[in-house]
């Protein structure tokens, strides 16, 4: 204890110091740019001088506590890989601090901080970390990291380098208690190793929840000893690598299953143990009562019709199957599996899942609606609630806490349940205002499966689009809660879904940046939060990830452009940037790549006239980003007047009022706000043209993403007229792709004549109307996407 207070005493000696002598306020701002740590801490002054980590460096532990210990031996271990020192680790109650030290200070005296928060003071001539445990120690640590060179963080020692620390005081605690991240894998395997990295990634980016979903349809992850067959068979399916992920035919009699593979119950324990070392719990989630298809096929019994059933092979719409609540047999299987599930994972938390159960099978079985009868539910709803109450029941007796996706508000919530609120902020709202606690994981913000940029220049992705800076505008608590019901919302995270990430390079690619924004978000309190500061600090963090070899996405150096359309003037401005700071734009305007000798681009680009502009994002001297290009054609309906019969969608809109003449093009990703969707309807247009015109070509685009339930129109026709009621018609262009052609892509429906005087113009695309037999949505409302109805 007397070390401790001696240790703090030179702390708040050297608080004084910097707070009084070292700083003015110009100094302040030059200084801050020296260091970027992610996430920004609470409260950081940079003072002058730094301290050099060398060889003669002790360090020195003021607990024997293996906690603690362990912290020092992590901190000692990551200078001896990258700075190949041999830092000697002593107790500090048998040696005093003196210069040359960095000390790992236990000390109650900072409980004010919280488990998790630390203090670091940093002078010439030693390191002094406090915390109240070892989680803030390990916290501390992790931002000691970043103030070392980026090599820091390399496999590789690095010769001749100076590991030099500046002189920094910083108080620092999370603003959330869960910081988490959920890994699907499920949809893929992925070995035990990557799971020990991915808690890697989690720890260094000061995440303390890593959320493991174990199981869904399409594979069953964990060994259970007592259900052998989950992993016999659950764990394993037909590949179909080679089809899309929504377009792969079930298991076929005879064929054997390969594909998959699972984690052995003492490969969980050292995962575990692993990342209890890095201050991370594991959540393990147990779907239920749907995307439950692997357990099914390997215990039929559990299902309402009996089966059999194959491990899914890739994604289908409705998934039907489910285990069925009238059987009391079902409760004792996922009883006995949740007591292994238990005795592996020591966290508070257990994750039933719980969302998407399509509840056809029980409105079809006996025993299911004899359960509605004799529980006097009231529906399927009810149904679901009473299954989700009786497991929770089950955890509470075994003093663990149920977590479940915000499907469970449905039919009644659980009493004592956690909400993950993933369908938008909605579900966690509803909980936290009934007093129950609320982790907020928002497909808008928090679905690391979606894209990061332009779908053009990304690998394929499940779709969405998330870039950077959407991860880091995400606010975990929205501002309809009152303070109080604020409380329940413990924190966030980001899940990764893998249906379309094969191998851990892909999810690193997926991950990375986007894991530095929201550890931003869950760490930082809001009025710290910065986007134009994080970007500048994330170039730093990109030379992180660099030195660690990681492949992470180069998106934020993709060109963004915006661009807005004056009608009246008939000019288009665009505004080029770039998410990062850094790299120089340079453009071209016609039709050649750009180089460093083309035009930099230094304020938006006016356009009259149609024009191929390319540009491309340097750093370094080097292209940074992809190429970008885009044709802005001005036309004969640029800017004209359209009626639509049947309304588009709110939600895509194309820009609104001028979407379809504004002269932008709709991309492949069919959220790139150009497009104008119809939900089951056509699309009936009549354009003006405002005077009679001499006309040789229309031409009318549309897009075919038949995964998002996007079809292309069975027929396209058009007709012309001088007077606006009597048309005439000149072409009637039936699609010839098949329906069910699996490609992203943009078709244009075009027809070309001798001249023609007309003023309006008539646009008839016919919908496919709902989604055929063979679609994973049959049966649901197909869209049709058109953009843009181009006269000429
Ligand atoms: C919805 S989010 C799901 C997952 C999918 C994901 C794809 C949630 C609770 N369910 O089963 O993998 O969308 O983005």
């Amino acid at each position: 204890m007397k070390q401790s207070f001696f240790i703090l005493f030179i702390g708040i000696v050297s608080l004084q110091i910097f707070c009084c002598a070292f700083f003015t306020k110009e100094l302040k701002k030059e200084k801050s740019k020296m260091v970027s740590v992610i996430p920004n801490p609470q409260m950081m002054l940079i003072g002058n001088g730094t301290f050099q980590i060398t060889e003669e460096t002790i360090i020195l532990i003021s607990a024997d506590d293996a906690d603690v210990l362990g912290v020092a031996k992590y901190f000692a271990n990551r200078l001896k890989i990258a700075g190949e020192l041999a830092l000697k680790i002593k107790s500090s109650s048998k040696s005093a601090p003196s210069e040359k030290t960095i000390v790992f200070n236990c000390t109650s005296e900072m409980a004010q901080l919280g488990s998790e928060g630390y203090q670091l003071i940093v002078t010439e001539k030693s390191i002094i970390l406090n915390a109240a445990d070892a989680a803030g120690l390990f916290y501390g640590v992790q931002t000691l990291f970043q103030l070392l060179p980026p090599e820091i963080y390399r496999a590789e020692p690095v010769s001749r380098l100076e590991w030099n620390v500046p002189a920094v005081v910083i108080k620092d605690a999370p603003h959330y208690g869960w910081r988490g991240m959920m890994l699907d894998v499920s949809r893929h395997f992925f070995p035990k190793e990557f799971i020990y990295e991915f808690i890697n990634y989690l720890a260094k980016h000061k995440f303390n929840t890593f959320h493991w979903h174990l199981c869904d349809d399409q594979g069953w992850r964990i060994e259970i000893k007592k259900y052998p067959k989950l992993t016999e068979v659950g764990a394993w399916r037909m590949d179909r690598l080679d089809k899309p992920w929504n377009a792969r035919e079930a298991q076929k009699e005879g064929e054997i299953p390969d594909y998959g593979g699972f984690y052995t119950q003492d490969e969980i324990r050292d995962i575990v143990k692993y990342a209890k070392s890095r201050h991370v719990t594991i959540i393990p989630e147990i779907e239920m009562p749907g995307h439950t298809v692997a357990a099914l096929a390997a215990y039929p019994q559990f299902s309402c019709e009996g089966g059999p059933f194959h491990v899914l092979t890739g994604g289908y719409w409705p998934i039907s199957d489910i285990y069925c609540a009238g059987n009391e047999s079902t409760f004792d299987f996922l009883e006995n599996i949740l007591a292994e599930v238990i005795d592996l994972f020591p966290g508070k938390y257990i994750h039933i899942g719980g969302d998407e159960a399509e509840k056809s099978k029980w409105k079809k079985c006996e025993k299911c609606q004899a359960r509605i009868k004799n529980e006097g539910l009231a529906d399927e709803h009810e149904l679901q609630s009473y299954f989700i109450k009786r497991i929770e029941k089950y955890l509470n007796s075994k003093g663990r806490q149920l977590i479940g996706w915000d499907e469970i508000l449905e039919g009644g919530l659980a009493p004592g349940a956690t909400v993950m609120s993933w369908r938008g902020f909605e579900g966690g709202i509803a909980a936290a205002k009934s007093g129950h606690d609320v982790v907020m994981s928002p497909g808008s913000h928090c679905y690391f499966d979606h894209y990061q940029g332009d779908p053009d220049q990304e690998p394929l992705a499940i779709g969405g689009y998330l870039p950077l800076k959407k991860v880091y505008s995400f606010d975990p608590t929205p501002e309809d809660l009152t303070e109080k019901e604020a409380q329940h919302i413990l924190g966030g995270q980001a899940n990764v879904w893998t249906e379309y990430m094969l191998n851990p390079d892909h999810v690193r690619y997926m991950i990375f940046p986007r894991i530095a924004a929201l550890s931003e978000v869950l760490w930082t309190s809001k009025d710290l939060r910065n986007w134009n500061d994080f970007k500048r600090r994330l170039e730093t963090q990109l030379k992180r990830y660099d030195n660690m070899g990681i492949n992470y996405a180069k998106s934020a150096y993709n060109i963004q452009a915006q661009t807005v359309v004056n009608l009246s003037t008939k000019q288009f401005t665009i505004e080029l940037e770039t998410e990062i700071v850094g790299p120089d734009i340079y453009f071209s305007l016609d039709g050649s790549d750009p180089t460093l000798r083309s035009s930099k681009y230094e304020k938006p680009i006016v356009l009259n006239k149609t024009t191929q502009l390319k540009a491309q994002s340097f750093l370094n001297g080097k292209p940074a980003g992809k190429l970008i290009k885009e044709t802005y054609k001005f036309h004969k309906a640029t800017g004209k007047e359209v009626t639509i019969k049947n309304p588009y969608a709110p939600k895509y809109n194309g820009g609104g009022e001028f979407g379809l003449t504004n002269s932008l093009r709709g991309s492949t990703n069919h959220a790139d706000g150009r497009w104008q969707g119809f939900e089951q309807v056509d699309l009936e247009a009549v354009m003006d043209l405002e005077s009679v015109s001499e006309i040789i070509k229309i031409t009318s685009g549309f897009l075919n993403n038949i995964g998002s339930w996007i079809f292309l129109p069975r027929y396209v026709e058009y007709g012309v007229s001088v007077d606006g009621k009597n048309f005439e018609s000149v072409a009637k262009i039936e699609n010839e792709l098949p329906e069910n052609y699996g490609e992203k892509i943009v078709k244009e429906f075009s027809v070309s004549f001798d001249k023609i005087e007309a003023r309006y113009i008539k646009v008839l695309a016919k919908n496919v109307g709902i989604c055929p037999d063979w679609h994973q949505g049959a049966g649901g409302e197909a869209w049709l996407f058109v953009d843009e109805i181009i006269v000429e």
